[in-house]
């Protein structure tokens, strides 16, 4: 055995040592999971899953996992977050139980199911640390697969960093020496990302060794129902690399084998790290003692000839039978690690919960305080209900607010004034406890792009009117000149420079490591500028139309929008997409689903410009930010003529900020993108009849005017009109309830407001297709006059 810990030759002591600290790691891993189990069902923890069955492997892995090396992997990896103690029982208990302060809850602060492992990459202020003085995880999530498309960027990373010099990239990589460890279900296989991720990074090339924990089983469903052949290696046998083509190296290895295991992980990760070969480990003959979680038994669904061999094959009684073969120790030293094991995972059960429930218990005793003290009640109900609330051992938060705010409304009822003084301080405990569970969906940090004031773009006599699109290119060349760790990407971006030549010409001046091409893999470019923008890169993915991203949404959606969240700030990917929609022509390069994005995508920057000078703004605003967006640019902006601002690369546009584009006295028109262009032409057919439009551009839907300056221009207007091309009750509905709910327009809205979107069809094909399908000049301007005839049938006449 040869693993990071070791020299060449250890003494027999030494290996002796090595083995029974990887069978008490084994050990109380196991005993965690079976603590773990128990207290989900003794009502204590909400779910639990957990790593039984899997311990080995993950001890071989942590082997020869190196600081700066980074994991992208699933539930079941306890025993390797503890093998290298990034986790210790007390915290993996404190996940359990959703324990809200990070210090107890490392993983998350209590915001993901426990078992969901992650690990620090910021401080406090919200810098990167030194990643490569840690074991690094990028933080987990729930739906089956979705590890898969970041670990291609986590791998990428070295490749990169390999190939082209950095600044200040020292925090993040030893010349691109490290290593990505991804790990999944055999049944998590199945999953498309599996197969777009294997695939591209055999394309790549890059250094990820990816673990298949094969237990046979997916849930209730075995590998027959999941995999052909009803075996994942024998399936990847086409992406085995040979000496004539690139690809991977496969190996397979048996679960409970410690000796062959720690002999695998050890070859792969000779060859993953020299050479950058990407490698494929399948540990199959794994078990799942306890089942698969805590909503079920796996009796209902195994053969009782499938639990007996189970039982037989459990990794960590073979690691016992092998030891005691061996004669590396005795039984009974054997026995006394299992006692000390778990005395000390029970001390850490007991420990955690206490801690989990110690502040509300003092808060209680507060609220016990405040009433015996100030409020004079002769209410027996409220007594009543402080005794049932005291009685509880280990209360929620929940049980605290819902028995004051019952207590409150107690004293409402008999008109006690007393109440006032419970709800001040109960109102003050809400705000700093609903903060644990709402904080950092955006970056809280000084670099949040929106605090990034404007820089207006220059312009001179001599300025020339280019193509939008040549306004683009210039202000990536700049991008790529003023900030080396840029990375460009996606289908067709590279050697032609994208479809509409935002790029044109720029691999051939920054080389292919920073401005490439990609398979037609959305989902996994979106990972992949995940994984890149955790190791420190700043990258910018392409989804060639927007109305692809689709095939990306769920990684937008699960990983990048959830990130900072779900570490509760303590990762972050400050990834910005690029992509282009809106107006064009037929059902799948028209589309503007603004309403489904802004649903699904919360968390990340939505950014709408009107034209590529303001998409350049936003770019060069965003890179001085961390903060993850989507700029969605105009599709038939990119040959419309734009004046070339002298300084590009350096204007930005303040995110989060509308533009007012014409004043006007009658109705606020609020719109963004392609559609404002037909507003602009309506407004100015509306001139003729006296009607004098405010147009408003959002610019930014996520975040959405945050100086409130839409109410500023309907108190003077007192009329409101959204008009996007979105589907009705998309974008506009959603600015709509800003408007009426943050901006409180209501009190100044002299007419109902109005929206107007497309049909809700998907726009059809051709010039007729667009004018049926989405808002035209002429809908727009009828919409509007009637509006004014409404309000004025004399003036404004049908
Ligand atoms: C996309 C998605 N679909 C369904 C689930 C529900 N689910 C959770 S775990 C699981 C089975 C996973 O099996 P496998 O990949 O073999 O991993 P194991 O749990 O057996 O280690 C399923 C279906 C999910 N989490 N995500």
């Amino acid at each position: 055995m040869q693993s990071k810990n070791n020299k060449n030759s250890i003494s027999f002591d030494q290996f002796k040592e090595e083995i029974l600290e990887d069978y008490r790691v084994a050990f109380t891993s196991r005993e965690c999971s079976i603590i773990g189990r128990r207290e989900v069902l003794t009502g204590k923890a909400s779910f639990g899953i957990f790593g039984d069955g899997k311990e080995l492997p993950q001890i071989a892995m942590a082997k020869f996992f190196k600081k700066g090396d980074f994991r992208s992997g699933y539930y079941r990896d306890q025993t390797f977050m503890l093998s290298l103690n990034e986790v210790t029982p007390k915290q993996f208990f404190a996940g359990l139980y959703a324990h809200t302060d990070i210090n107890y809850d490392p993983m998350s602060a209590g915001r993901q199911m426990g078992s969901s492992f992650s690990t620090h990459s910021l401080d406090v202020d919200y810098n990167w640390v030194n990643l490569n003085n840690q074991y690094n995880s990028s933080a987990d999530l729930s739906p089956t697969g979705s590890q898969m498309p970041r670990l291609l960027g986590l791998a990428q990373a070295s490749k990169i960093y390999k190939e082209i010099k950095i600044s200040d990239s020292e925090k993040f990589t030893k010349n691109g020496n490290e290593i990505a460890w991804g790990t999944i279900g055999d049944a998590a296989t199945s999953e498309g990302h599996f197969f777009e991720s294997i695939n591209a990074a055999g394309v790549m090339q890059i250094p990820m060794v990816i673990s298949i924990w094969d237990d046979n089983y997916g849930i209730s469903v075995p590998a027959e129902y999941q995999t052909t052949k009803g075996d994942i290696s024998e399936v990847l046998k086409g992406f085995k690399r040979d000496k004539n083509s690139n690809g991977f190296e496969i190996f397979k290895v048996k679960g409970w084998d410690y000796v062959e295991l720690m002999k695998t992980y050890e070859k792969a990760e000779e060859i993953c790290r020299n050479e950058h070969i990407p490698v494929i480990i399948h540990v199959n003959e794994l078990t799942q003692p306890l089942g698969h979680s805590t909503s079920g038994s796996h009796e209902r669904y195994k053969s009782e000839e499938r639990l007996n061999w189970e039982r037989d094959y459990d990794c960590i009684k073979k690691m016992r039978e092998w030891i005691l073969e061996n004669k590396i120790v005795k039984s009974k030293d054997l026995d006394k690690i299992e006692s000390d094991s778990k005395n000390s995972v029970s001390e850490s059960k007991i420990e955690a919960k206490r801690n989990s429930v110690n502040e509300t218990i003092n808060n209680i005793s507060e609220l016990n305080t405040i009433i015996k003290e100030n409020i004079n009640s002769s209410n027996t109900d409220i007594s009543a209900i402080l005794d049932k609330l005291n009685k509880i051992k280990e209360p929620y938060k929940s049980d605290l607010f819902s028995s004051a705010n019952k207590i409150i409304r107690l004293l409402m009822l008999e008109k006690n004034s007393e109440s006032n003084l419970l709800k001040e301080w109960l109102g003050k405990l809400h705000m700093k406890t609903q903060y644990d569970y709402s904080s950092h969906l955006y970056s809280e940090s000084k670099y949040n792009p929106s605090n990034i004031p404007a820089v207006n773009p220059i312009y001179d006599e001599n300025s020339e009117m280019v193509d939008g699109r040549i306004v683009l290119r210039e202000n990536f060349r700049k991008i790529l000149e003023n900030h080396d760790n840029v990375v460009i990407f996606g289908q067709d971006s590279g050697k032609i420079g994208g479809v509409n030549q935002g790029l044109e010409g720029l691999q051939d001046i920054f080389g292919e490591s920073r401005v490439f091409d990609t398979g037609i893999r959305e989902a996994t470019i979106i990972g992949q500028g995940i994984g890149l923008s955790l190791r420190g890169l700043r990258p910018i993915a392409e989804i060639q139309y927007l109305d692809y991203l689709l095939y990306s949404i769920q990684i937008l959606s699960d990983d990048l929008a959830t990130l900072h969240y779900r570490t509760r700030g303590k990762q972050k990917a400050p990834l910005i997409v690029r992509t282009r929609g809106h107006r064009l022509e037929g059902i799948w390069h028209s589309g503007s689903p603004m309403g489904g994005m802004i649903n699904l995508l919360r968390g990340i920057y939505l950014l709408v410009p009107r034209n590529m000078t303001i998409a350049a703004g936003f770019y060069n605003a965003l890179l001085k930010g961390d903060q993850p967006a989507i700029v969605v640019e105009c599709l038939n902006g990119y040959r419309s003529k734009e004046k070339i601002p002298n300084n590009i690369g350096e204007f930005t546009v303040q995110i989060g900020r509308v533009e007012k584009i014409k004043t006007g006295s009658d109705i606020t028109v609020v719109s963004y993108g392609s559609t404002l262009k037909i507003v602009e032409k309506a407004a100015a057919e509306l001139d003729k009849f006296n009607i004098s439009c405010e147009i408003i551009d959002c610019q930014s839907l996520i975040p959405f005017d945050l100086d409130n300056n839409i109410r500023e221009s309907i108190k003077k207007t007192n009329r409101v009109i959204i008009i996007d091309e979105d589907f009705s009750g998309g974008a506009s509905a959603y600015i709509l309830d800003n408007l009426i709910n943050k901006q409180n327009i209501y009190d100044y809205l002299d007419s109902k407001p109005h929206t107007l979107s497309a049909q809700d069809h998907r726009p059809a094909y051709g010039t007729d297709g667009d004018y049926f399908s989405k808002p035209s000049v002429d809908e727009v301007f009828n919409k509007i006059y009637s509006i004014m005839n409404e309000l004025n049938p004399e003036k404004y006449p049908i």
